[in-house]
């Protein structure tokens, strides 16, 4: 039986780590289908996560938007002529979200700012983002996991046997 006990093993090292995982880093594009236009809608960061590691793809044509970071002062004045604190302009601009914390884009050509291409991202620290159900430490969470992979294994094991 040492070869059952084998693949037990190795199914809740396996299972085990699928579970302790982080999440993978997400790129968000900017309106969804959309993109970064006019018509940018202004709940779209409504019900979404942002983390960091994650990043932010702004899809327009370049020759009629651009993106500008700025503060949260001037992002309520839609005032494009203060200290940008970054400016991107290709059309297709990925900018990670490399920190915790908030930060405003606006669109700086003409008044599509006032229009509504503007929004805040507030991006969360990657540790803080929980597991679906919040385990009381992170011990009964490992030995939860593994119990579960011995399910999933015995369950395996006896599929096994009976082939
Ligand atoms: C925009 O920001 C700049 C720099 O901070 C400031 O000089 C200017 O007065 C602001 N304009 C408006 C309309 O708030
Ligand atoms: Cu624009």
């Amino acid at each position: 039986m040492a070869y059952r006990q084998m693949l037990l093993l190795a199914a809740a090292a396996i299972a085990a780590a699928v579970l302790l995982a982080p999440a993978s880093a997400e790129v968000f594009t900017v309106g969804d289908a959309a993109g970064w236009t006019l018509k940018y809608p202004a709940v779209w960061t409504d019900g979404k996560a942002f983390v960091v590691g994650d990043s932010l793809m702004f899809m327009y044509p370049s020759d009629k938007h651009n993106v500008m970071e700025v503060t949260g002062t001037d992002f309520k004045a839609c005032n494009v002529t203060g200290n940008a604190l970054g400016t991107w302009n290709s059309g297709s601009d990925t900018v990670p979200l490399a920190k915790a914390g908030r930060r405003w884009f606006v669109c700086g050509v003409g008044n599509h700012c006032a229009q509504g291409m503007k929004f805040l991202v507030v991006t969360a620290d990657s540790s803080a983002q929980a597991p679906a159900a919040p385990p009381s430490s992170l011990a009964s969470f490992v030995s939860g996991a593994v119990s579960q992979a011995m399910a999933a294994a015995g369950a395996v094991a006896a599929a096994a046997l009976m082939f």
